[in-house]
């Protein structure tokens, strides 16, 4: 029997702890931090945004594993023990991420926020968009939800351009790699969409000088960024919306989140807000999948999905 810690901030812990339960019967026994007698006796943590130094308190664990698709909150922790990090990788996750950048790739295209105004005012105009296979939809970040999201985008008729750190051959898609392929990536880009980790490397990198290097033909750019708020500067996003540098953005991650009420993103009349809901974790579909990774590990077998602790992903 396996000794499994829940530390979970922000995510509602207690359906974890049910779920987990109900999963492990009588293989696993399953504690919800800080119910956390017996440090000792922890074979595995499975955390989101878990309390700093936590888990260099147990000196018996085996493996951490991310109950997101992200590794950024875990890997703030100074203390962090030195041990193999699995995160989520799950069809579950990836395809509500597909949902999310395909439903926003078409709401720019369509340049639905004029026509909600239009609706309201009565108003029968037909803006004629130009053909989807002419909007060049650039994706920074080629990794599971990227990737998955290119073939979301291709299917709706898009073009696709993927922008990741190493070189990568990916079907249909016309990819640029590294700090050398990013300008050509953003001139031929027209939505783009960010799906990036946040590292040291792409801390900021949504920034005002970047949107400026972004394709004006045939449509004006968008932003949506579903990776994370680190990774945005909300002032540039502002300062390009308000100059028309940008035409649109979709926000699903925030420097602070929740977003203060104070943001003017709130009542931003070309932004599209959601609350870090692209793709939630959703213990119903994940659970399954961690617990076959410790059971999988306890047999001999690897686990998968881990990160690299150098490169912060
Ligand atoms: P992956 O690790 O599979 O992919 C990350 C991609 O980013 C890879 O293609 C990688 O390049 C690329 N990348 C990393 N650093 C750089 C860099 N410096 N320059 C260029 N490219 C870079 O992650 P996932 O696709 O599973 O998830 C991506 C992110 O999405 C998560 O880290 C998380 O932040 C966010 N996310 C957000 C959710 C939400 O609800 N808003 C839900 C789930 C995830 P390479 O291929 O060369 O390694
Ligand atoms: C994740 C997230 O990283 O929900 O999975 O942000």
């Amino acid at each position: 029997m396996s000794k499994i810690l829940l530390a979970i901030q922000g995510f509602e812990p207690e359906a974890w702890l049910e779920r987990f339960r109900t999963l492990s019967g009588t293989k696993h026994e399953v504690k919800l931090s800080p119910d956390v007698d017996g440090k000792n006796d922890f074979d595995y943590a499975c955390v989101w945004k878990q309390p700093h130094g936590l888990l260099a308190s147990l000196p018996n664990l085996k493996a951490i594993f991310s109950l997101g698709a992200g590794v950024d909150h875990l890997l703030q922790d100074k203390t962090l023990p030195d041990l193999p990090i699995a995160r989520i990788v799950d069809p579950d996750l990836t395809i509500r991420m597909v949902g999310y950048v395909v439903l926003h790739a078409h709401l720019h295209h369509r340049q639905m926020k004029i026509y909600e105004r239009q609706s309201l005012e009565r108003v029968w105009v037909d803006h004629n968009e130009p053909p989807p296979r002419s909007i060049r939809v650039g994706i920074m970040g080629m990794g599971v939800m990227g990737q998955a999201s290119a073939k979301g985008l291709l299917a709706s008729g898009f073009s696709v351009l993927g922008w990741s750190r190493a070189a990568k051959k990916v079907e249909g898609v016309e990819m640029f790699d590294g700090e050398a392929g990013l300008k050509a990536f953003l001139a031929k880009t027209n939505i783009l969409v960010c799906l990036l980790p946040l590292t040291a490397a792409t801390k900021g990198i949504l920034n005002y000088v970047l949107f400026k290097q972004l394709a004006r033909d045939p449509i004006s750019p968008a932003l949506i960024n579903a990776g994370r708020g680190g990774e945005q500067v909300e002032s540039d996003i502002l300062r390009a919306l308000d100059d028309g540098t940008l035409a649109g953005a979709s926000l699903d991650v925030f420097e602070q989140e929740p977003l203060p009420a104070s943001s003017p993103l709130w009542t931003h009349p070309k932004v599209y807000v959601t609350p870090h809901n692209a793709a939630s974790s959703d213990p119903r579909a994940l659970v399954a999948n961690i617990l076959a990774q410790i059971e999988n590990y306890e047999r001999g077998g690897k686990l998968e999905n881990l990160v690299d602790r150098k490169l912060g992903y």
